[in-house]
């Protein structure tokens, strides 16, 4: 049996992208509830502050705010061992600055998680994904700023305790790794809050931050440990191989090159200190960062359990200018196919092998246990795609997971990885993070809702639901 006994099958959301009640309970105003729907090929407008008239898909989301018990029953009845969403950070700390919690949005995830293991669900909880408290942004510069590593270790420390009884896997920050890719609006402002292609310096501007932000889970990390010596902390890295088009030794040292965005973070997460690459750019490129001893220390007191990671595609550079498609080079593409692989709609290659790659990496690099949080094919779907049956029959998206698993396998029985969990994303159909589409689907359950809002938000399993069912109660074998 390749997977262990406790696999943690399931699935995984974040709170942004299906809770809605956006300004209920005291939830104060995110970086999410400030942007609005984009499309393939057209990036999310982030507004200044909320704006009458705009269409911002999260605000209402999949309103799983209200009916968060009716999903779990479903998750349940799909046989979950684990359910991986996020805290509102707004929930709590409505503007990130207070002293006291906000006790109504405490009180929404205690009713969340027990409704969770009320069916043996185990919950797996990030801190921080892509929803800071928007009045962090415009009041103290975001990331940034010193303050917030307090302000984000507070907000922690709150949730240890308060859910130290209930959630025993944590994750501090969601794909805190993809800000490295300094020239993509979206990644810089939903990871820190900035747009680092607009600063002065944006690579002065990005250490920073990044700085910040790993002393402040580092920190969160051994303060969850001292509120409760079981918790297993995790970090959460968005990981992309990086392929290099041919075997001429550039494109080899290009692809290495890339893989360091990659690696920077989980590097510092499971290491606990800056890698040689980080400290020699920094001094080549003259940054003057504000780094104390004690924030080094604090970096190697702060090391995490695990490693947790999304997977969705792999990536392909090359030094030969001429192969770059300029046309379809954007914030998620680098422009060069894989002539190997098949696309998405949304132009993301399905690589299944590249998740056995991933998981070799990452199990060689930190020898930490691995949890996979994210993984996944977004489809075009509606319900004129139903069948006589009344089924949405998403067999695309059953082939892209069996695939995906048969890897896992090998990665587990061949290679030895120490494997944790494997959940799914968007287990439920979502905003999606990228385009703020719902049309970008990626559930096993079919909500009913379109790109400009209308539907009747009724839930309904598709094909798929089935399939992983079966799935879960074999623990992997019957794919
Ligand atoms: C990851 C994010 C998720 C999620 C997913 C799919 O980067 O952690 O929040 O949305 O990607 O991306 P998208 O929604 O753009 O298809």
């Amino acid at each position: 049996m390749p997977f262990c006994e406790g696999f943690l099958w399931g699935g995984a959301v974040a709170a942004h992208q299906l809770e809605g009640g956006w300004n209920e309970g005291g939830k104060g105003v995110s970086i999410a509830d400030v942007m609005t729907v984009g499309g393939y090929g057209k990036p999310r407008r982030i507004t200044d502050g909320v704006v009458a008239g705009e269409n911002y898909p999260n605000h209402e989301a999949i309103d799983f705010y209200h009916r968060y018990k009716d999903d779990v029953k479903l998750f349940a009845d799909m046989g979950f061992k684990a359910f991986r969403t996020s805290i509102a950070w707004t929930r709590i700390f409505p503007n990130g600055d207070e002293t006291e919690p906000n006790e109504e949005g405490l009180k929404f995830y205690d009713d969340l998680f027990d409704e969770l293991l009320k069916y043996n669900i185990e919950p797996v909880i990030t801190l921080s994904h892509f929803e800071m408290p928007y009045n962090l942004v415009t009041k103290y510069g975001a990331w940034r700023n010193r303050k917030l590593i307090d302000f984000f270790v507070r907000y922690a420390e709150v949730c240890f305790k308060r859910y130290k009884d209930k959630v025993k896997y944590w994750m501090t920050f969601n794909e805190i790794n993809n800000q490295a890719s300094i020239d993509s609006p979206f990644m810089g402002f939903v990871n820190s809050g900035i747009i680092f292609k607009d600063e002065p310096n944006p690579w002065q501007s990005l250490f920073q931050a990044a700085h910040y932000e790993l002393v402040a889970s580092a920190k969160a990390v051994k303060i969850g440990h001292a509120v409760n010596p079981d918790f297993k902390i995790g970090c959460m890295i968005g990981y992309e191989p990086t392929y290099p088009l041919t075997c001429r030794p550039e494109d080899m040292v290009l692809a290495m090159k890339d893989m360091h965005k990659r690696h920077f973070f989980s590097d510092v997460h499971c290491r606990g200190h800056y890698p040689s690459y980080a400290t020699t750019e920094w001094e080549r490129r003259n940054l003057d960062l504000d780094i104390t001893e004690d924030d080094l220390k604090i970096l190697q007191e702060g090391t995490v359990d695990y490693l947790a990671f999304s997977y969705y595609k792999t990536n392909i550079v090359t030094t030969d200018k001429s192969k770059i498609d300029k046309d379809n080079k954007d914030e998620f593409s680098t422009g060069v196919d894989n002539p190997y692989l098949k696309k998405t709609d949304w132009g993301w290659a399905i690589d299944p092998k590249g998740i056995r790659y991933t998981l070799d990496i990452l199990s060689e690099r930190y020898e930490l246990p691995l949890m996979i949080v994210e993984n996944g094919i977004g489809l075009h779907e509606t319900r004129e795609n139903e069948q006589s049956d009344g089924m949405i029959h998403d067999d695309k998206r059953i082939a892209y997971f069996q695939a995906h698993i048969e890897q896992m396998k090998k990665a587990v029985e061949e290679d030895g990885v120490d494997l944790w969990g494997y959940m799914p994303w968007g287990c439920i159909d979502l905003v999606s993070a990228g385009t703020g589409e719902m049309e970008k689907r990626y559930g096993f359950i079919y909500v009913d809702k379109d790109n400009q809002g209308k539907g009747t938000l009724n839930r309904k399993p598709k094909k798929s639901f089935y399939w992983y069912k079966k799935v879960i109660a074999s623990n992997g074998e019957d794919l």
